[in-house]
């Protein structure tokens, strides 16, 4: 822990499932921390201010950490460790090389397919993209949400053949859990709560809208209907289960 009184500060957009991984191991953890969320464009003005670019970006006194997994990895280190990533080197391997997957092979996906959906229903993308921002933001947005919509879709090439392909993804990573958890383990490694667990159900979450999740998402019942029966699907898988699970059990606040 660095040496200062004052609270961590965690940049973030209101929707960001990386940013909901972060939030998540905080908060579990117990560290003291102030959110400071930011409609998309604009959040490159505080994420750059400390070094980093896309969100989450973790300050806290002299440290900065850029990447949801080092945020993690910071949270349980200033535990003392062995919270969310076990002591023992060859369950921490198998921990972080899962963490590394989903980071790699399941949130990009999850993104660009819930984006797909999402993107042409600009009130509800508006709700989504403000929740919890300063107002100067989130009334800058109405003006800037064409601009936004249009960086997203060529930046994260969001096309119907796109989002066919991601959802692809998606389901291929969903069958990968659903074969880990077929022993009846209850979860991902060591038989307890890991960054492992924590990152497939953050990061599946666009997928799944659960209930406990991030607070500006939508409820599934008032997305769009192709929306809706994907994700009805994918919530009746076991790997959808058992994030789902994760979120209804997980999600608390303990201390360290
Ligand atoms: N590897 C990064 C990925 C974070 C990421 O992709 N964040 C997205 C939001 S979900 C973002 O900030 N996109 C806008 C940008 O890159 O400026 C992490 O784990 O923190």
């Amino acid at each position: 822990m660095p040496h200062t009184d004052k609270p961590a500060v965690l940049i973030t957009m209101p929707h960001s499932h990386y940013a909901e991984k972060a939030r998540w191991a905080l908060d579990r953890l117990s560290i003291p921390y102030i959110e400071a969320p930011h409609v998309p464009l604009l959040h490159r003005l505080a994420t750059t201010r400390l070094g980093g670019g896309s969100v989450p970006v973790l300050a806290h006194g002299d440290d900065r950490f850029v990447d949801s997994t080092d945020i993690l990895r910071y949270a349980d280190a200033s535990c003392g460790g062995d919270h969310l990533y076990p002591l023992d080197a060859d369950l921490r391997l198998a921990v972080e090389s899962l963490e590394d997957r989903f980071d790699e092979a399941l949130g990009p996906h999850t993104r660009r397919w819930a984006y797909f959906q999402l993107l042409p229903h600009r009130a509800q993308l508006h709700h989504l993209m403000s929740h919890g921002v300063p107002r100067i933001e989130s009334s800058l947005l109405t003006l800037t949400l064409p601009m936004v919509v249009l960086a997203i879709r060529k930046g994260l090439r969001i096309t119907p053949d796109g989002a066919q392909r991601s959802i692809e993804h998606v389901c291929a990573i969903f069958s990968e859990v659903d074969d880990l958890l077929k022993d009846g383990r209850l979860y991902l490694v060591d038989g307890r709560f890991t960054a492992a667990d924590l990152t497939f159900a953050a990061l599946a979450s666009p997928v799944l809208l659960p209930e406990r999740g991030i607070a500006a998402y939508p409820k599934v019942q008032d997305v769009p209907s192709t929306m809706r029966e994907r994700i009805e699907q994918l919530r009746d898988t076991d790997a959808g289960r058992f994030a789902l699970r994760m979120y209804a059990q997980e999600r608390t606040a303990r201390h360290c």
